[in-house]
């Protein structure tokens, strides 16, 4: 359903952009790379009525995607937050901030940050939580959580059993040529019916379709993003020859990009990021889109968020079409120290839709100074 109730417009004095250095509390591997820090940027908008906060989920390389961090800091500064203070100078909902932002083509993540932040103030200045705007109808979602690639699968197998333990109700394991097979199969014996799911990240070519198709033996709800960002068609091929459900997680840019790959039939389910997709506002598209084209199952992704993006997801996540549990996992999953003051826990395998107004937590400034290592303001 599109937003019920429009928020009201909210005057922009300022843009604050920070990028931040948070350690994870191990490194996370995947088939584009490792990190050990996570480099993000925090964006805070200042109004007349407070601050609203966002989140740009760019990574310090273009390995996931074409966007990163310097790129997003330099585009930030030079074209999109200053035409969002433009626009700004009288009143400016939080709907309408896409539309100042389309001329400047691509840089999603930096536009949902934007977004977020400017959504924030607007809901804050209301008392009106984003879950409720958003539409969501549960007050918990289920927790999945995604698991790097480990040294050989006996320390994967170590891995889950921890994250088992912790409550987590679906797994997501990494995968990469070489280390695809043995890997899940590993993690399936040892938890047996475990929800289970693979995430390749783009490293695979149609050429790898027979590799793929030994993944169907183990039951898996999904293979996430076999392929890359635009091999549209050759997903389409590769579903034709896999029993296990193609989702498609890079490639989806967009509402429309959605609705082309579920008519080519390249994917049976979609994973919605916010950050990927240009905005809270556009995830709400594709939802919607997805429930309408005979419910397609939608999950919402993650992006190492920090407390600010993970409070926003869970409020995503708990639409009615998010039939999959997301990698919307406790904060402690990746950060000792979170830059908010009421991190994201896990609570019998769930994890609360924030009910304060806006994205219903609070920023930690101390810890948010910690994390800084680059901060910028811009006034109208
Ligand atoms: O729980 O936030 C999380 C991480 C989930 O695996 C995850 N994210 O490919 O989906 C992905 C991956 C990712 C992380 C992608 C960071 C890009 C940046």
């Amino acid at each position: 359903m599109p937003i019920a109730r429009p928020a009201a417009p909210v005057r922009l004095d300022a843009v604050e952009l920070r990028v931040l250095h948070l350690p994870l509390v191990s490194p996370f591997a995947t088939s584009f790379g490792t990190e050990t820090v996570r480099e993000v940027i925090v964006v805070r908008v200042r109004t007349a009525d407070g601050d609203g906060w966002g989140e740009i989920v760019t990574q310090q390389s273009p390995l996931y995607s074409s966007e990163y961090t310097q790129g997003a800091w330099d585009v930030a500064q030079r074209f999109l937050a200053p035409a969002l203070l433009d626009a700004a100078a009288h009143a400016l909902a939080p709907e309408e901030v896409a539309g100042v932002l389309e001329p400047f083509v691509g840089h999603r993540m930096v536009k949902a940050g934007l977004e977020l932040a400017v959504l924030d103030a607007a809901l804050r200045a209301e008392g009106r939580a984003l879950g409720e705007y958003l539409g969501a109808t549960v007050d918990r979602v289920p927790s999945g959580v995604s698991v790097g690639i480990q040294r050989d699968p006996s320390a994967l197998v170590d891995a889950v059993a921890g994250y088992v333990d912790q409550g987590y109700v679906r797994i997501k394991i990494k995968i990469k040529p070489g280390r695809d097979v043995a890997d899940t199969a590993a993690v399936r014996d040892a938890f047996g019916a475990i929800p289970l799911q693979v995430d390749a990240n783009s490293a695979y070519t149609l050429a790898d379709a027979d590799t793929l198709a030994e993944l169907d033996r183990f039951d898996l709800l999904l293979i996430e993003q076999p392929l890359q960002e635009d091999d549209i068609v050759d997903h389409a091929a590769l579903a034709a020859r896999l029993r296990t459900p193609i989702c498609l997680d890079e490639s989806i840019v967009s509402a429309k990009a959605a609705r082309d790959a579920l008519a080519l039939r390249a994917a049976a389910i979609i994973n919605i990021k916010a950050g990927r997709v240009g905005g809270y506002l556009e995830a709400v598209r594709v939802h919607d889109l997805c429930r309408e084209a005979g419910v397609v199952p939608v999950w919402c992704g993650g992006m190492l968020e920090t407390g600010i993006g993970r409070a926003a997801n869970a409020a995503l996540a708990a639409l009615p079409g998010f039939t999959l549990p997301g990698d919307v996992s406790a904060s402690d999953r990746f950060y000792a120290r979170d830059i908010v003051r009421e991190p994201i826990v896990l609570e019998d395998g769930h994890v609360r839709v924030p009910t304060a107004p806006g994205i219903g937590v609070e920023i930690d400034p101390v810890a948010l100074e910690d994390a800084t290592v680059a901060r910028v303001e811009l006034r109208r």
